[in-house]
């Protein structure tokens, strides 16, 4: 109980809207003083548009300063953003990014401690409590994942079973072995062990686990249903990035109509990804995230490419934080097939009703003879079989017409035998685009 008190942080979580932009401000000052004296790239960035520390002085400010982009990081790598000196820096994590340059972000002793006083309160608010076990199927590196539910599953102080990722049968044997309670790993993960306890005969009834802490990728509600069906939980969101410490600026409460960022560490705005225009709340544009607290990668209004809508109200779980919908894409998740915009999540939702449950997918893009191909396989599911569609040729036929007229184009919908297409053990890689590796 005492930890469950510590880390329902009441003061931060539930403080008014006036208390939380007076804070807010109070610690924006701070840090852009901090990012003005210690970042000379972002400082450069201040000079150019002629602004000084002083003129920001309180987050009505906020839209003054200049935007960090991807690119940014890319231009500082792999020191040119660090606000601390390296000897004062005891971590680095870095993307699972496989194009480009990854990015790496640094850690101060403190940075540490509030990215996992964030991943507590997502712990605590999945309901768990010092009286858990809790398994940490996130990939453990380099990867945020996997050191940052570790060190919140220890404050909380559950029982913290540091699986990495992988090995699922083994995955299966220490959960009910240990009788663990509480399962993070991303959401294909999870289908995926889901999947497998059923292959193995495995009640989820037989199993100890109450609770799911899934994130760093897009996931459906039908995924969510799925996931909780096979496991037996209820399956809570989390949301983070690098760039900012990792899982837990976001993360979902009992009542899951979204996820409360954690407000009083991050400012959260919407912007109109083309023009740079601040939105207002429930109009749906690209998240950007300013850090309040971090020391060591301090970053000032970044651009995550996330499509996102956030809401403020009342929420009956008594936390004021803003809450952000589920980012259902990134902006540089797009593919550009023929010339007209295919977001994968498009592709998802069409296949999700025709199944009516989650069907393993890949998208595959290719160029031949200078056009677009744009393949779809699909694993064959009983479900697909209705009484219109009979026959493969009826489903590919049906899900080829939905999708074009979703999309505006066709693809080439390729039945493929149930678990032919690989499943994932960290993120879920959906699309295959040869184009970028010919080109
Ligand atoms: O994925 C951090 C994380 C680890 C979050 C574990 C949650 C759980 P990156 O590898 O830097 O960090 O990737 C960050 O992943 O900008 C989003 O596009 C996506 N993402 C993260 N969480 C969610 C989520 C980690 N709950 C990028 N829903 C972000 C949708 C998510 N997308």
């Amino acid at each position: 109980m005492e930890t469950q008190k510590r880390y329902r942080d009441e003061k931060h979580e539930c403080m008014s809207r006036e208390e939380m932009k007076a804070l807010q401000s109070e610690k924006l000052v701070k840090q852009v003083r901090h990012v003005w004296d210690n970042v000379p790239y972002y400082r450069r960035k201040m000079e150019v548009r002629g602004l000084k520390p002083t003129d920001i002085q309180s987050i009505d400010d906020l839209h003054k300063l200049p935007f960090l982009s991807k690119a940014d990081l890319r231009d500082a790598y792999p020191y040119g953003l660090l606000g601390k000196p390296l000897d004062e820096c005891v971590r680095i994590q870095s993307t699972s990014g496989t194009t480009g340059k990854r990015v790496v972000a640094f850690y101060t002793q403190n940075d540490v401690d509030m990215w996992e006083e964030c991943v507590a309160r997502a712990i605590v608010a999945a309901g768990g409590t010092d009286k858990d076990v809790c398994q940490v199927a996130y990939g453990y590196g380099l990867f945020t994942g996997g050191a940052g539910l570790h060190g919140g599953s220890h404050k909380v102080g559950c029982l913290t079973l540091p699986m990495s990722s992988g090995n699922t049968e083994r995955q299966i044997q220490f959960m009910q072995d240990l009788g663990a309670t509480i399962l993070c790993c991303t959401p294909s993960y999870a289908a995926y062990i889901g999947e497998t306890i059923k292959e193995m005969g495995i009640s989820p009834d037989t199993l100890s686990l109450k609770a799911g802490i899934f994130g760093a990728e897009p996931w459906t509600e039908e995924m969510r249903r799925e996931i909780e069906k096979s496991l037996g939980i209820k399956a809570f969101d989390i949301y983070g990035l690098t760039e900012l410490s990792g899982p837990g600026v976001a993360f979902e409460c009992e009542e899951q109509t979204g996820m409360h960022i954690n407000e009083d560490h991050f400012i959260a705005e919407i912007i109109n990804p083309d023009t740079g225009e601040v939105l207002p709340d429930g109009t749906k544009g690209e998240l950007v995230f300013t850090s309040l607290d971090k020391e060591a990668f301090p970053l000032l209004r970044y651009r995550t490419r996330d499509i996102c809508v956030l809401t403020r109200g009342k929420c009956s779980c008594g936390r004021t934080l803003v809450k952000m919908a589920k980012p259902m894409g990134r902006s540089d998740d797009m593919l550009i097939i023929r010339g007209v915009n295919v977001f994968p999540s498009q592709i998802e939702s069409v296949l999700v009703k025709m199944a009516k449950t989650m069907p393993n997918y890949q998208i595959v893009v290719d160029r031949v003879n200078n056009t677009d191909t744009f393949d779809i396989l699909v694993e064959v599911d009983d479900s697909m079989f209705s009484d219109t569609v009979k026959t493969y040729e009826d489903i590919q036929k049906t899900i080829a017409n939905e999708l074009k007229s979703v999309l505006g184009i066709r693809a080439k919908i390729r039945l493929v035998e149930p678990k032919s297409i690989p499943r994932s053990e960290g993120k879920a890689v959906r699309v295959i685009d040869k184009r970028k590796l010919h080109g």
